[in-house]
């Protein structure tokens, strides 16, 4: 007889827990949250880059930058202009998980911010399977990567609440059918916001920066 030991399950489990724990302190501090994925180098710290100093007259706002290793995006997002910066880095692990960030927010007073960011490691499959407990979920796809990739990585773009489409600078010199992208998107997630733009030229911001301040207030 074989038994199913359901460990993976319960690992989920536990992660959506305590990600429901890290959602009810953001909410009884008022802070509204997003949790950023992208593949290594769509740009994730790029964008967090382009919105700090454009938010700066509106609201306080606190990074948590996940990695395997370095502080390189905390110390890009302090540079930047966060009111508070901090670097988790995962030791290895290709996610970050409710533990982490529960860590994270223990070295921040939340009374003090009125919009967290979280940025992810990079990585397209790992980050969808593991709540943090973040109010909504932005993935960045980046012209570079290729127009196949919604239809090679479902599971990221099922789940998520907007989608940036970064690095549209970059069109007139890669090959990117934006029709197909688009087609294979509506299918997973039909109607999702979404903002082409630049974090170079800075190109498309203004929308997503109008998307992100509605949120912030309506949270308010
Ligand atoms: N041309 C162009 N380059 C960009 C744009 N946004 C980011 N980049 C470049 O893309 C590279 C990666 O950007 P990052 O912001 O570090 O990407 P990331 O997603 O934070 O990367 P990881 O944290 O390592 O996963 C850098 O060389 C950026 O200058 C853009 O809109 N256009
Ligand atoms: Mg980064």
């Amino acid at each position: 007889m074989t038994t199913r030991v359901p460990i993976v399950e319960n690992i989920l489990n536990a992660n959506d827990h305590l990600a429901e724990v890290n959602r009810a302190r953001l909410d009884a501090a008022g802070v509204f949250s997003i949790n950023i994925m992208a593949s290594p180098g769509a740009g994730k710290t790029s964008l967090i880059e382009q919105t700090l100093p454009r938010l700066k007259e509106r609201f306080r706002v606190a990074v948590v930058d996940g990695d395997i290793a370095t502080s390189i995006d905390a110390d890009r997002a302090a540079q930047a202009g966060a009111d508070a910066a901090i670097q988790v880095n995962t030791g290895g692990d290709c996610h970050l998980d409710a533990v982490m960030l529960r860590g994270a927010l223990e070295q921040l007073d939340l009374s003090r911010f009125e919009l967290l960011i979280v940025e992810n490691v990079g990585n397209l499959v790992c980050p969808a399977s593991f709540k943090l407990g973040t109010h909504k979920s932005v993935l960045i796809a980046s012209i570079p990567e290729g127009d196949d990739k919604p239809y090679k990585y479902p599971g990221m773009y099922r789940g998520v609440d907007a989608l940036v489409v970064n690095k549209i600078d970059l069109l007139p010199y890669v090959p990117f059918r934006m029709e197909y992208f688009t087609h294979g998107v509506e299918v997973l997630n039909p109607g999702v916001n979404t903002f082409p733009l630049s974090a170079k030229t800075g190109e498309g911001m203004d929308a997503w920066l109008d998307w992100l301040t509605s949120q912030v207030k309506s949270k308010r």
